[in-house]
């Protein structure tokens, strides 16, 4: 890729982020309750997180009231939000309201996504998620499902 194009997407990206800051600080739920902080690199993510063809943003972000970690997606297209973590329970099955243990997070563009050691039937996704891992413990996806953002565990 040439640094011409590498500068175009970054630059897009930025305008999302710019956005995403703009409606963080006029929306009350979202400034009230959390601050955006960087816990870990890259402080956001952009892709096209539900197939809609407009890239979407995912922003690191603390709870004010607890310090959990999580991050906020804002969907390019609607502008709609959706909390993750930082208090919101995102993996159901744990119970799992912190991303306390995450140290990294990356875009997934793996369609056919396995479980790992645990039994269970693959993950099958039509666009791209969010993977986040705890440096040789291993971790999940974030991926959307249709309504909301739910978790897939993957172990090592
Ligand atoms: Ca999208």
């Amino acid at each position: 890729m040439s640094l011409i194009s590498l500068n175009a997407i970054a630059q897009t990206e930025m305008v999302l982020f710019n956005e995403f800051t703009q409606k963080f600080a006029s929306n009350i739920e979202l400034s009230e309750k959390y601050i955006i902080k960087n816990y870990i690199n890259p402080k956001f993510l952009c892709s096209d997180f539900n197939g809609d063809g407009e890239k979407d943003i995912a922003v690191l972000v603390i709870s004010k009231s607890n310090n959990k970690r999580g991050f906020v997606v804002m969907h390019g297209q609607t502008k709609a939000t959706y909390v993750v973590g930082a208090g919101v329970v995102y993996d159901s099955a744990d119970d799992w309201d912190d991303m306390n243990w995450v140290d990294k997070w990356e875009i997934n563009t793996i369609r056919v996504n396995e479980p790992g050691i645990q039994e269970g039937d693959n993950l099958r996704l039509e666009y791209d998620s969010i993977r986040i891992t705890k440096d040789e413990i291993g971790g999940g996806l974030i991926y959307w499902n249709g309504e909301k953002y739910d978790y897939f565990h993957q172990t090592c």
